[in-house]
């Protein structure tokens, strides 16, 4: 059966005419507000993104799940619902459909996330920390879907790479098998989220908003399905104390286990582990990330647009 490309998927008409336009339209998920962030901040945050980015003259798209229906474009009452319920579950692509015939609402991944956005026509998306290869995942096999599902996702996407909650080099050494073309932004060393370098090299560097552009150009040239992942890494004077991170990241992993935590549920355990053990400091480098992020995915979308 053939479908429209946005079949099953609600538009909110401010992006869709941005889309049509061609005006520079960025994406942002839900997962980080409805499972990464602390209520009530979320909320601040959700909407404090969006005024940065219409503040640099480009569309915000935040998308999500209301009512089973994925949404691209939620508006400020729809971001305050999915901020503020405990009934908001955690959508990666393969949960779409039972948040749809249940009627769920629900916070999308990275995955889900730019899946939708491509559907919608959206080319450029900020997110904090990408989803990974979680530690030990050769006895659990817990790799996020965020991975595969970019290998066959034709975005760009800004993050700040992973946070070292998970295995970094498993993570880059899938990046590579899966085609997910890495870029690092201004930097040769791959972000660790919370720290600027997290050990390990990026295989290329861009150097301006213009240069990330030219290479997701360059990907639609020859045809390629698989995302651009653009690693921009939190200013060094921003960054976790590398020693404070590395205490509680040991702390967090041993809880994690001592409590059985696994699936979907340890990437939000851990995270809010961490923001508590380092009395919300980590909190507030997650922040600067992830506005670093936004603004930068702002002025790839204006690149791409032009
Ligand atoms: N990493 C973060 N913060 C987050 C997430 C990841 O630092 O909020 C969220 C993102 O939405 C990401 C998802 O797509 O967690 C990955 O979850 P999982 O490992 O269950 O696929
Ligand atoms: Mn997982």
């Amino acid at each position: 059966m053939q479908t429209a490309p946005s079949a099953g998927i609600r538009i909110a008409d401010r992006v869709r005419d941005a889309v049509a336009a061609g005006r520079p339209v960025l994406a942002l998920e839900s997962t980080i507000l409805t499972h990464g962030l602390p209520v009530p901040r979320n909320l601040d945050v959700g909407l404090e993104t969006e005024a940065l980015v219409r503040d640099a003259d480009v569309e915000p798209a935040t998308i999500g799940v209301i009512d089973g229906v994925p949404t691209v474009g939620l508006d400020a009452s729809e971001i305050e619902r999915l901020c503020g319920s405990d009934d908001v579950v955690k959508a990666s692509t393969r949960d779409l459909p039972v948040a749809r015939a249940r009627r769920l609402d629900a916070g999308t991944t990275v995955a889900a996330t730019a899946w939708l956005a491509h559907r919608a026509g959206i080319r450029v998306f900020s997110t904090g920390g990408l989803g990974g290869v979680h530690r030990g995942a050769t006895d659990t096999f817990d790799e996020s879907a965020d991975l595969p599902s970019l290998a066959v996702t034709p975005i760009t996407v800004v993050s700040a790479g992973v946070k070292s909650i998970l295995d970094i080099g498993a993570t880059l050494e899938r990046l590579e098998t899966l085609g997910i073309t890495v870029v690092g932004y201004r930097t040769d060393r791959y972000p660790g989220f919370y720290v600027a370098d997290s050990g390990f090299p990026v295989p290329a560097r861009v150097d301006s908003p213009a240069e990330a552009a030219g290479v997701a150009r360059a990907r639609d040239e020859l045809g390629l399905d698989s995302a651009v992942l653009v690693a921009n890494p939190v200013a060094e004077s921003e960054q976790l104390d590398p020693a404070v991170h590395d205490r509680v990241l040991a702390e967090a992993l041993s809880a994690a286990a001592a409590e059985r935590v696994t699936g979907h549920d340890t990437t939000p355990f851990l995270l809010d582990f961490v923001r508590r053990a380092t009395g919300g400091r980590s909190l507030e480098v997650n922040l600067a990330v992830y506005r670093g992020n936004a603004l930068l995915g702002a002025e790839i979308a204006r690149g791409l647009a032009r």
